[in-house]
């Protein structure tokens, strides 16, 4: 088993974060997609879902959170402690908690609650992420350098946004000033605008 391989449904949904991740890190990965997971895949997933990651020295692993924080462990961006540790993968449980908002609200399908969701409980996340930034003496949530945290923030911010939820972040200036910043480097801004439209 050589190389990386990320497997889903042919759009965004959970496997995003890991592509964006890969994609930050500059690893190449096989981004193998499809319409009903193929069997050979299924048979390599142990709950029989995807995401499907798999690479040299993990093997086969499944569940979102998992290969995500097994990526950012292995590239050293995780944080460089436990308590650093601890509060990056609370601002990545975060992002997820937004990305579940936005997704129950367009299943719903309840006009009222969308918008409650885009005016009131996004927000309430962009505030509390630049709270956070504001505690840090750089740019990055941690340290002066990219980690989990801000990558996870990046992509659901922008994920969310494909989806009906585009919130500004302009009245949040040290959160802005981070997704300017990564979604201005190279192989985000190429990945990003190569990125094929999907339904979910
Ligand atoms: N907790 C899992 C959930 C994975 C999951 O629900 N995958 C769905 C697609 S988003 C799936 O594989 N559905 C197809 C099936 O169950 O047959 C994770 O985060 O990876």
């Amino acid at each position: 088993m050589t190389g990386v391989t990320v497997a889903y449904f042919d759009g965004l949904g959970k496997a995003e974060v890991i592509r964006v991740l890969l994609t930050y890190l500059n690893v190449e990965f096989k981004d193998v997609r499809f319409e009903e997971i193929p069997d050979e895949i299924r048979a390599k997933c142990s709950f029989g879902q995807v995401p499907y990651y798999e690479d040299s020295e993990v093997g086969s692993l499944v569940e979102t959170n998992a290969i995500v924080r097994y990526i950012a462990a292995k590239y050293n961006i995780a944080g460089k402690d436990l308590v650093e540790k601890a509060k990056i993968d609370s601002i990545y449980e975060s992002t997820d908690d937004v990305h579940v908002l936005h997704y129950q609200a367009n299943k719903k399908g309840d006009e009222a609650e969308k918008e409650r969701v885009r005016t009131v409980a996004i927000p309430k996340f962009f505030a509390a992420w630049e709270k956070l930034l504001s505690q840090s003496s750089t740019k990055f949530f941690f340290g002066d350098s990219i980690t989990l945290a801000d990558i996870a923030v990046f992509r659901v911010i922008g994920h969310v946004a494909l989806f009906g939820y585009k919130v500004s972040t302009t009245p949040y200036p040290k959160l802005d000033a981070l997704v300017n910043h990564i979604g201005s480097l190279p192989q985000i801004a190429k990945y990003i605008s190569a990125r094929k439209a999907s339904t979910f």
